[in-house]
């Protein structure tokens, strides 16, 4: 398992669950500094980043990027894959191919979270799942032709009322045309959703793609009352190689949130 921290680019999502704000540069030396393997970006768009400076960044920290969070489609442009406008889900497709063509100029993927919305507001639960499905049938192919999978994200239950669980997840997998999609088990969702963490992870093992490693309150791991080491207990033994990623919120700032992961990680998977 490697670990990865998140930097947030996106002013609007101020308060949200990333680590570092304040900027790429900022972001990168930071978390080297703290020893993380690798950096998940929350972009504004695909055109935010410039791609040297962010090869550049990489090289000189020794650092990988995680995957690129597609989040800011919904954020700044209230993009979603379920709207009943058809135009809209157009342009939200079209977002997200376009962060999945520039993280895979990385050899990341784009992770879908909150851009897979909800249903209501003119769209029946079917309609919305089935919405849903034709998105990732066609961006699972797109993320598959540049070499890279493309990560779905259960949501609790106050962010969707699509998808919150891992094994509700799975089962979407299972529907699709697509083996290109792979599921992002976000320890917080999880927390709130599932019934038993670990068991969730041993039971859809072949689902899970990537990890937001993050306590019961969206604190860093270790700031809260979840039981972190049975649930790498249970990555190990599943064999999950991914990447553990804190998404969370900066308390009581960000470097003491990425030390206390990295804390975490190092003493659970030593
Ligand atoms: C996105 O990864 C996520 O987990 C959201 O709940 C954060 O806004
Ligand atoms: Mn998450």
């Amino acid at each position: 398992m490697q670990s990865a921290i998140t930097i947030s680019l996106v002013e609007e999502a101020r308060g949200g669950p990333f680590v570092y704000w304040d900027g790429l540069a900022d972001g990168c030396r930071r978390a080297a500094a703290a020893g993380f393997d690798a950096v998940e970006l929350f972009v504004p768009g695909p055109d935010a980043v410039d791609r040297a400076e962010l090869r550049s960044l990489l090289g000189q920290h020794g650092l990988k990027l995680a995957a690129v969070g597609t989040g800011a489609g919904w954020v700044k442009h209230k993009l979603s894959l379920t709207d009943a406008d058809a135009d809209q889900r157009t342009k939200a497709i079209a977002f997200i191919k376009r962060i999945i063509d520039f993280a895979a100029e990385f050899n990341a993927p784009a992770i879908i979270g909150s851009m897979q919305g909800r249903y209501g507001d003119g769209l029946s639960k079917d309609g919305a799942l089935g919405l849903l499905r034709d998105a990732l049938n066609e961006l699972g192919p797109c993320a598959a032709g540049k070499g890279q999978r493309l990560i779905y994200e259960p949501l609790n239950r106050y962010e969707t009322n699509l998808f919150n669980t891992i094994g509700a997840g799975t089962e979407l997998l299972k529907s699709l045309d697509t083996d290109a999609v792979t599921l992002l088990a976000d320890l917080f969702h999880m927390h709130i959703e599932e019934t038993d963490l670990p068991a969730a992870i041993r039971d859809n093992a072949a689902s899970i793609g990537h990890v937001h490693f993050v306590d019961s309150n969206r604190r860093a791991a270790g700031f809260g009352h979840m039981d972190h080491a049975a649930i790498i207990a249970a990555l190990k033994d599943i064999g999950y190689a991914g990447y553990l990623c804190a998404e969370a919120l900066p308390l009581p700032d960000s470097d003491a949130a990425a030390t206390k992961t990295i804390e975490t990680i190092r003493r659970l998977t030593a």
